[in-house]
């Protein structure tokens, strides 16, 4: 897998850079349009770029209006899985689900689709919420290889927590570029949670320009 023209042995994993995670969109985080810049800039320093997009049927036990009387924020049981509830959100083939135009998607060499079956959310791009059904992509990038993975996108405290947590239970050295993400905070404190988490899992947090000099 070594490419002598890139700097980095590592893949990049993109998560979820889609219209409905950004400003404007039914599950927005707030600047999460800002970081698109520096993920395009980062993406052509790495061999390998996965990108993910939130996929999920209409009426998706995620989404707080396929649950009467419920609204977003509550939590329901499902299939013995503690299931938050958002905004309906990332409807497969809606302009919600698609990539935010500001994002480069010519350097991605996977796009992975995750959260598509109708009665079982997907937060990690590895395992499914069940922490069993895997998505394929730790045998693909293990396939190639790949022995480290940097993950950036939206949202920090939910698919970027547990796909960087995902990643350093299988093994790949994990880390997370600071300044290439943001948190959705729902509930309030969610995010200071999930740094904490990921620091405990020996997830590595580190800025771009890190990166950079580390070339
Ligand atoms: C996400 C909430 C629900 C995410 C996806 O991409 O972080 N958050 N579905
Ligand atoms: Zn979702």
């Amino acid at each position: 897998m070594a490419d002598k023209n890139k700097s980095f042995e590592g893949a990049l994993i993109v998560v979820d850079v889609q219209n409905d995670f950004c400003p404007g969109g039914a599950l927005a985080v707030e600047y999460g349009d800002t970081i698109i810049p520096r993920i395009n800039s980062l993406m052509r320093l790495f061999p390998l770029v996965v990108a993910t997009k939130d996929w999920h049927p209409a009426g998706h036990v995620s989404f707080a209006g396929a649950h009467s009387g419920k609204n977003p924020g509550d939590t329901v049981k499902s299939g013995g899985i503690d299931q938050q509830l958002w905004p309906d959100h990332c409807i497969q083939g809606t302009r919600g689900a698609a990539f935010h135009d500001d994002l480069d998607t010519r350097p991605v060499n996977l796009i992975l689709h995750k959260g598509t079956k109708g009665d079982l959310d997907s937060y990690s791009a590895f395992f499914e919420n069940d922490h069993e059904t895997a998505t394929g992509l730790e045998s693909y990038l293990k396939g190639l290889g790949f022995e480290r993975v940097y993950v950036v996108g939206l949202a920090e405290d939910v698919c970027v927590r547990f796909t960087a947590e995902d990643a350093a239970s299988l093994g790949f050295s994990t880390y997370v570029i600071a300044d290439c993400t943001r948190g959705v905070n729902i509930p309030e404190g969610s995010l200071s949670a999930a740094r904490k988490s990921m620091q405990s899992k020996s997830i590595g947090y580190i800025q771009s320009a890190d990166l950079r000099q580390a070339r």
